[in-house]
């Protein structure tokens, strides 16, 4: 056991209630084992400044406890405000949710045989999940240096949110580039589009009605893709058989070689049947964005396929084809001589009582810096207009974190561009 999942805002807590459910739901205990310990309480911290969310998270949970001390809430929230969140100011001062994340963190580290690392559920937006989750990954990361952070982060829709999204946004986007190794990132208009397109194929055939997508069907999306990619795979396991759970850190290792990029696009495609493979992976490329919105053709550094099936003997069979059709769409550069690496497992633990299969495939992107342009086009234009400042100064938020954070974002977005010279 080696890892520590920490969950941070309502955002974090929700989509991490949809992969508690989806791992509950008929995984089998090697499945769940990295995750949840043998005696069925998850490896993990619960963190928001309400206790709405992380009480029902609590209360829903089957076949999964929390340990009481892991749950760690507040009275009040952040109010989508990056530096409040950031800050860990907290009313009284012995209620910090900072120093009581930490302390949970440091005796679940110490509750390990040995540590490799976090996985951590945030969104980019929220005051809690973007500033607290932020602190969060540079007290981690200094702390314990050798492990490794691998983030879950959920981006707003495009616009309509809060007046501050844009500087959250491009604050944590910062934070994240600076303090972790890998971001799956997830945004909220693509995931909507997914789900909606899930959620179109299963009542056809019921009612031919189409519904309203939830939140709750966005986030087990997204808890779906998150479990193709991170529950153990054959591919991983020991001779023995035995799972080390290292797919985390195997998939850091995979995807995100180079430091300066970081940013992951992830999709999947979950069927039942027999397994077509070729029509399954076209289905798949139909999802990917291709094209930046100024028509720059999007390139990958580098990408993973995970492969759960019980037909996965007749994937063998169209490997070589489905790996190269996925590195010409993905438009893989040149210069990495094995771009698309590929792990199988015999059971589709998304869907683990049927005959099915599901193909989820995450790749470095370049598409991560359509979302850089944009957040940095709109923060920037509100930063020359000095609108909503004195909201992050209240908290100690200092103009060069905004400076700094522009910087950064501009070179990872001119690194993605250098992707496609090559
Ligand atoms: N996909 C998805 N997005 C969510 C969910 N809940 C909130 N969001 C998004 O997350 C952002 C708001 O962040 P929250 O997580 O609600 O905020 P928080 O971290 O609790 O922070 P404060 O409430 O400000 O203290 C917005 O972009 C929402 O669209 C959810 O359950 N699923
Ligand atoms: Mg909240």
């Amino acid at each position: 056991m080696s890892l520590v999942w920490l969950q941070v805002g309502q955002c974090g807590n929700q989509v991490g209630q949809e992969w508690w459910e989806l791992l509950s739901g008929g995984a089998s205990e090697a499945d769940r084992y990295p995750y949840v310990s043998r005696n069925g309480i998850a490896n993990a911290i619960c963190v928001d400044s309400e206790p709405k969310v992380v009480r029902r998270v609590q209360r829903l949970a089957k076949n999964v406890s929390f340990r009481d001390s892991n749950l760690i809430v507040g009275r009040t929230g952040r109010g989508n405000n990056w530096a409040y969140g950031y800050s860990g100011v907290c009313v009284p001062p012995e209620e910090s949710l900072l120093d009581r994340a930490m302390e949970s963190f440091r005796r679940e580290v110490e509750r390990r045989d040995c540590y490799s690392g976090t996985v951590l559920l945030h969104s980019l937006c929220g005051g809690t999940g973007s500033g607290l989750g932020s602190r969060l990954c540079e007290e981690i990361r200094d702390a314990y240096p050798a492990g490794h952070i691998l983030s879950v982060t959920v981006a707003p829709h495009d616009t309509g949110e809060t007046p501050l999204q844009h500087y959250n946004s491009l604050l944590s986007l910062a934070w994240l580039q600076r303090y972790v190794d890998g971001v799956l990132l997830f945004q909220n208009d693509d995931v909507m589009r997914q789900a909606t397109a899930l959620s179109e194929k299963k009542t056809q055939t019921v009612s031919g009605v189409q519904p309203a997508v939830s939140l709750s069907a966005m986030n087990s999306h997204i808890a779906s893709c998150l479990a193709g990619l991170l529950c153990p795979v054959q591919t991983l396991r020991t001779q023995s058989s035995v799972s080390l759970g290292m797919e985390p850190w195997e998939l850091i290792r995979s995807l995100c070689p180079m430091p300066a990029l970081k940013f992951l696009h992830t999709a999947q495609v979950c069927r039942r049947g027999t397994a077509f493979w070729d029509r399954v992976t076209s289905s798949l490329l139909q999802t990917i964005p291709r094209v930046s919105p100024d028509g720059r053709l999007h390139h990958s550094l580098s990408a993973l396929a995970v492969v759960r099936s019980s037909q996965s003997h007749s994937f063998l069979a169209s490997q070589d084809a489905v790996l190269g059709k996925l590195k010409q769409t993905y438009r893989c550069v040149p210069w990495n001589p094995s771009p698309v690496d590929c792990w199988i497992d015999t059971q589709n633990v998304l869907d683990p009582a049927c005959r099915s299969h599901s193909l989820t495939v995450s790749a470095n992107h370049s598409s991560a810096a359509d979302l850089m342009i944009r957040v940095t086009r709109r923060a920037q234009a509100m930063y020359s207009a000095r609108a909503y400042l004195h909201w992050y100064r209240r908290y100690g938020g200092e103009d060069e974190d905004f400076t700094a954070a522009f910087h950064t974002l501009h070179s990872v977005i001119e690194e993605y561009h250098q992707l496609g010279q090559a």
